[in-house]
């Protein structure tokens, strides 16, 4: 064997007149080697059978031969009415199984009639008060047919509580619901910020849901252990497999803990990865998240072949498309939608090609739909159990990177397991170390994006776009909520909300069975939340700058140097405030640039998370800013930017310089210029660069 790898580095070398070709560093601190061969294969590979522990190719023997994955589209904006018709729509067209998206007000526990949340109602997801708006959402769909996913983890207990009502009110028993809920608390503190309360009652909420479902719901899925928002916000491959497999460690041990038999619960725990555009690593990652899952659940004594397997959802990177030239995203999904299911997913979501930009078009949807049917019905993928295996390439890559994820579990474990790990910030840093250094690699053009660092269009066609009325939206909630509390027994509805106070404050009883009590006299989402509040408090993250990444990344570039210098001349200096509005949780975004601006020499300060308009106002003035920058993923920028400057204005500070940055549609930016914003950044926006003409509106400010 040794041999082939002499002969080949030889002919190679000739080939490449010299210059001996190199194994490549990925980010995960993986050598990839230009070539490789049988004696690359690890040992077990050989002996590995689809359906049998480890389950490394597949969980089930026949996998997509028996089966196909199901299509499972994540969607939901605006009403519930208008949310249900999409749905119907859409498995009028051949998706499978519904995935419902909601907004950040419900994500955050909040009613749509709370003044915190007004510009977040109906905006990235449907709008959710009461089981009123739950029956709505699924009418006409049945709901013992139907598989239903819920992506819910602050506001779980009222959503699933509200979700089982309006099951029994279809005339469907909760034995009979099968689906999944979210329910995955740590990854929140770690990058997704829908969490409500601090981790540790978090913890409780999640054991007291896998014991209901253990015993109530036989064929639902209690959590779904998400990697997805940690490589959206910026991780390698390795620690988004690592740090989902120690979160659900953690949950396995809670569950323990509360006295339930691991194999009771274990085989309703699924999971859910980002699929991104390192498509052969991506395959590997998901067979190494089974090997490694195996391994962990029978240390943990588990009997049952399906509690030992890893079944997951996948769904391809937001973060992967681009604003620039978005029909490449068309392409970008389909390889992606390809690494997913050549490495075994159950469950998947594509993208829309305009995702990184707005809420999907029918016509968007359409195309991410169809990339799935077409590569079920036309690609020859579903013919073959785990076309990949045997590859040495990745049986290599996938033993690789389960060393890669071992060390990294290996170091929470010895902190003491992720909620430890979460409370002293360790893997929030580590990704979005992860995060800066992919930017830098972005900007200095050493990563190649298509259509944004190189092959760049002169003129983009402008796209279609789905606006949401968020105004409207939020008055026919209002109206609802209103018109249901007038007609419900408030007496029953404050005794069943009193007993889940009571039960959270004693840490009795089953905080999900009695929110399905509150939830049938129709308590709100808002009502059954700060019943809990009341006794768990709300948690505060604490935000940090990370700072040094740029700084490396740039030594030695000549114009990084300028640009420091520019800042460093300035008399007194430049002083930002990177700012985080309303409940869009991204802060991805926000912390690199705050990154970067520290680097560079500004002085940065970052806003708290969940802030309103006026209390980031009231903050820049108070810290005696020149700059808010305002980071904006999740829709809101429209209502939300206009009233930070309006805020700056009626204070007295209208010199205060407003700069936009995040998912913002170019369509938006003539709006907001007028609204009174110096600059908008959209997606693909070069860091530095930005920085440089930030420092220009200071430095005008200073002259005038
Ligand atoms: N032969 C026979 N039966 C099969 C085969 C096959 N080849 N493949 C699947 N099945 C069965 C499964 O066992 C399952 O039945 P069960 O629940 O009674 O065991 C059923 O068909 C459905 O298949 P499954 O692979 O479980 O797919 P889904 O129901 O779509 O569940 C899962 C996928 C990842 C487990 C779930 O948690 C999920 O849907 N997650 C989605 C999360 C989400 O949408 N998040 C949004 C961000």
């Amino acid at each position: 064997m040794a041999q082939h790898k002499k002969q080949w580095a030889d002919l190679a070398t000739s080939e490449a007149k010299g210059r001996a070709p190199r194994p490549k560093k990925t980010p995960e601190g993986i050598g990839v080697d230009p070539v490789y061969f049988a004696a690359d294969l690890p040992e077990a590979a050989s002996d590995a059978v689809p359906g049998i522990a480890p389950f490394t190719r597949g969980v089930r023997a026949t996998m997509y031969t028996g089966r196909p994955w199901t299509i499972r589209q994540y969607a939901g904006f605006s009403t519930a009415e208008e949310s249900n018709a999409f749905y119907r729509k859409n498995l009028a067209a051949g998706q499978k199984g519904l995935s419902v998206a909601f907004d950040l007000a419900t994500h955050r526990g909040y009613d749509s009639d709370h003044p915190r949340v007004a510009g977040d109602v109906g905006k990235a997801g449907v709008a959710i008060d009461s089981v009123e708006d739950m029956k709505i959402l699924f009418d006409g769909i049945p709901l013992d047919k139907m598989s239903v996913s819920m992506t819910m983890n602050g506001a779980v207990i009222p959503v699933l509580a509200m979700y089982i009502v309006a099951g029994q009110e279809q005339g469907v028993d909760k034995s009979k619901l099968s689906g999944t809920v979210q329910n995955d608390i740590l990854k929140e503190f770690m990058v997704r910020n829908t969490y409500i309360y601090p981790p540790e009652p978090s913890m409780r909420i999640i054991s007291d849901i896998i014991e209901y479902t253990a015993a109530e719901m036989p064929k639902f899925n209690s959590i779904s252990i998400s990697g997805y928002h940690m490589q959206e916000a910026g991780s390698t491959l390795a620690q988004e497999l690592a740090y989902t497999l120690a979160d659900g460690m953690e949950y396995v041990r809670a569950a323990m803990n509360k006295g339930l038999d691991i194999d009771a619960f274990a085989p309703r725990l699924s999971f859910f990865f980002c699929i991104g555009m390192n498509m052969f690593m991506e395959a590997a990652k998901l067979r190494a998240a089974r090997q490694m899952w195996a391994k962990i659940m029978t240390d943990f004594g588990a009997k049952s072949e399906k509690s030992k397997m890893l079944r997951t959802h996948c769904q391809t990177s937001g973060v992967s498309l681009t604003e620039q030239d978005p029909y490449n995203n068309v392409v970008r999904t389909t390889i992606e939608a390809m690494a997913a299911t050549l490495g075994g997913t159950q469950s998947l979501h594509t993208n829309s090609f305009d995702e990184a930009i707005a809420l999907p078009t029918e016509t968007s949807a359409r195309i991410a739909r169809n990339t799935q049917l077409i590569l079920q019905h036309e690609s020859g993928i579903t013919d073959v159990v785990d076309p990949l295996g045997g590859s040495y390439y990745i049986e290599a890559l996938t033993a690789d990177l389960a060393e890669k994820a071992w060390e990294l579990i290996a170091e929470v474990e010895e902190m003491g397991g992720m909620t430890a790990a979460v409370e002293a910030g360790l893997p929030k840093m580590r990704i979005e170390e992860a995060a800066a250094h992919r930017q830098a690699r972005i900007d200095k053009g050493e990563d190649v994006i298509v259509g944004v660092n190189k092959y760049r269009l002169e003129e983009e066609d402008e796209l279609d776009i789905r606006e949401i009325d968020n105004t409207a939206v939020r008055a026919a909630q209002i109206k609802r909520i209103n018109a249901m509390k007038k007609s419900r027994n408030s007496a029953k509805c404050q005794e069943a909300l009193n007993a889940l106070t009571q039960a959270a404050t004693d840490k009795t009883g089953n905080l999900l069975e009695l929110a399905v009590e509150a939830a049938r006299h129709r308590a709100t989402l808002g009502e059954i939340s700060d019943a809990m509040e009341l006794a768990f408090s709300r948690h505060a993250a604490v935000t940090r700058v990370i700072s040094g990444v740029y700084e490396n990344a740039y030594a030695g570039d000549p114009e990084y140097k300028t640009l420091q210098s520019r800042v460093s001349e300035m008399q007194t200096t430049p002083h930002v405030l990177v700012a985080k509005v309303g409940q869009d949780g991204h802060d991805r975004g926000a912390k690199v640039i705050a990154t970067a601006f520290a680097d560079l020499g500004f002085t940065v300060d970052l806003s708290d998370m969940f802030e309103t308009p006026t209390e980031i106002a009231t903050k820049a003035i108070k810290l005696g800013v020149d700059v808010v920058g305002v980071s904006s993923l999740a829709a809101g920028h429209k209502t939300l930017i206009p009233e930070v400057i309006e805020a700056l204005r009626g204070a007295g500070h209208p010199e205060i310089i407003v700069i936009a940055g995040g998912v913002i549609p170019e369509q938006d930016y003539d709006f907001l210029l007028e609204a009174g914003v110096a600059q908008v950044f959209g997606p693909g926006s070069n860091v530095i660069e930005a920085a440089s003409s930030v420092l220009g509106h200071v430095q005008g400010l200073r002259r005038n």
